[in-house]
Parts: structure tokens; sequence; C-alpha cells
């Protein structure tokens, strides 16, 4: 069977990546994540990403490009990484999260980071970095 996808975004906004961090559930509530969630069956990653951005954060997204790689998460998940443009809205922690932090790629390492969420926000610094 194949795994479903979670898809998270590294969303940019004037050089900044935003994180957030998780309230749920209990093993995961504390940490810093890339802020997304799983497909609706049918639904495209893009579409998805844009949907779940909506519904967390009250913002508006655009998804630029995704990271290449797949990561692990529980049994029968994977995750997905795209980049995405803030183009409307102040993010709020509406649904998930209990903060938010906008980082410039150089204070990437200042928070702690979902394991499986490392290897796609060094490459979105990276990007940013670069950008
Ligand atoms: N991750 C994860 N990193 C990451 C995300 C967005 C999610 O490791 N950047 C994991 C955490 C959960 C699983 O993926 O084990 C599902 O993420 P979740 O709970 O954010 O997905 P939702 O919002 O679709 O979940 P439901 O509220 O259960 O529908």
């Amino acid at each position: 069977m194949t795994d479903r996808v979670v898809v998270a975004g590294a969303l940019y906004d004037r050089g900044r990546l935003l994180a957030a961090r998780r309230s749920a559930p209990e093993e995961l509530a504390g940490r810093w994540e890339l802020p997304g969630g799983k497909l609706e069956p049918g639904e495209r990653p893009e579409d998805a990403l844009v949907r779940e951005l909506r519904e967390e954060l009250g913002v508006e997204a655009e998804p630029l490009a995704r990271i290449p790689g797949e990561w692990p998460l529980k049994p029968g998940y994977v995750l997905q990484v795209w980049t995405a443009r803030l183009v409307a809205g102040e993010p709020q922690p509406l649904e998930d999260h209990d903060a938010l932090r906008w980082l410039t790629p150089d204070e990437t390492d200042t928070v702690d980071w979902l394991d499986q969420d490392r290897p796609a926000v060094a490459e979105a610094a990276r990007l940013l970095r670069g950008a």
C-alpha cells in the first residue's frame, strides 16, 4: 500500500521562514514544525498545502517548488515539503499551534524542530540565503 502524504510548507516572507510550535498531540507538543497536514483523498499536494495554511494560520500562500526528498513519519505516512510564498494575511496560531516565529536563515537552528522536518528546514534555509 502506498503511504499517505503529509504536506508541509516552508513559508517565506521578506527573507524569513515561518516556524510553528505544535500544541498537540502530547508527544509532539512543544516541538517546532513546518506547518501543514494530511492530503485528503484525491487532493493535489499543492492544494492541500494552500488549504492547510489557510485553516491553521489564516493566510493565503502560493506554493513555489517541492523540496526534493520524502521523510518517513509514523507508519503509513510520509512527509513532503514545498516552499511557498506568503501572499496575504499575517499568520495566527488558529489551529494545532501555540506559537509562531519568523526566522532568518541564520536563526533556523534556534528552535527545536521535529527531527523529520530538519532536512527540509536546512534546504529551505539554504534556498532562502541564495534568494
Ligand atoms: N508532521 C510532521 N511534520 C510536519 C507536519 C505538518 C506534520 O512530522 N511538518 C506529522 C505530525 C503528525 C502527522 O504528520 O504525526 C500529521 O500531521 P497533522 O496532525 O499536522 O495533520 P492534520 O492537520 O491533517 O491532522 P488531523 O488534524 O489529524 O487531520
